[in-house]
């Protein structure tokens, strides 16, 4: 028998967006929880698998792969029939631009605020750079309120990968009061949320680890 998938992760992390893939796909996984509040990301044992220490990480048979962008594209090539990844090489450019768009436009700035709001050492943090940040992302975020009016998906007609990694990027900003100017993106979201195998939204995750 094949063995499972296995999905490291931590509930209020990146590592929803390929959780997220991985139930809307169906695929029977493992989940191997890595406490990064506990510092077990730091520990010779994860180095091993992700030298980077940082999460998600998935691991099918000999492939173990980083960078949760790079696992929802995996993911939706190796089930192909589930469509996630458009068969069309100009609507899938258009996946891969909303895909880097997000990594790089929006998470970037979100990734700063949180390192200078809580994940740096108290006197390193600048509050400079955390106004900054929030100018780019709302900057940025207006692209993206753009485009989603009148469209139920970032992509064609039908939902695919860069909807999963949008849609939590777009709860992360939610959680930091970055989305108040964006209604179409507010409303896309719930719909994205109210998916039947959508995961749990960073706030009850949060909630999750805490009980
Ligand atoms: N670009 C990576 C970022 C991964 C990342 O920074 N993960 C965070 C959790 S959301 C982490 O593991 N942080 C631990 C650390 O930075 O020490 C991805 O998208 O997978």
């Amino acid at each position: 028998m094949e063995k499972k998938m296995q999905l490291y992760e931590f509930a209020p992390t990146r590592s929803i967006r390929v959780r997220w893939m991985l139930q809307e796909l169906g695929v029977d996984f493992e989940a191997v929880t890595v406490n990064l509040v506990a510092g077990e990301h730091r520990h010779p044992d994860f180095l091993k698998i992700n030298p980077a220490g940082k999460l998600p990480v998935l691991v099918d048979g000999d492939l173990v792969l980083t960078e949760s962008a790079a696992i929802a594209i995996y993911l939706a090539e190796k089930y192909p029939h589930q469509g996630l990844l458009p068969a069309d090489i100009q609507q899938r450019s258009q996946v891969y631009r909303w895909l880097l768009f997000t990594a790089t436009e929006l998470e970037q700035p979100l990734w700063r605020i949180a390192r200078h709001t809580s994940l740096y050492p108290e006197s390193l943090r600048l509050s400079a750079e955390v106004a900054l940040a929030r100018k780019d992302f709302v900057n940025m975020v207006a692209v993206m309120e753009a485009h989603v009016q009148d469209r139920q998906f970032i992509v064609g007609n039908t939902v695919t990968i860069a909807d999963f990694v949008c849609a939590y990027t777009l709860d992360w900003a939610n959680e930091v009061g970055l989305l108040d100017g964006c209604p179409q993106l507010l409303w896309y979201m719930e719909r994205m949320y109210a998916r039947p195998n959508a995961p749990l939204r960073i706030a009850a995750a949060f909630a999750s680890i805490n009980a």
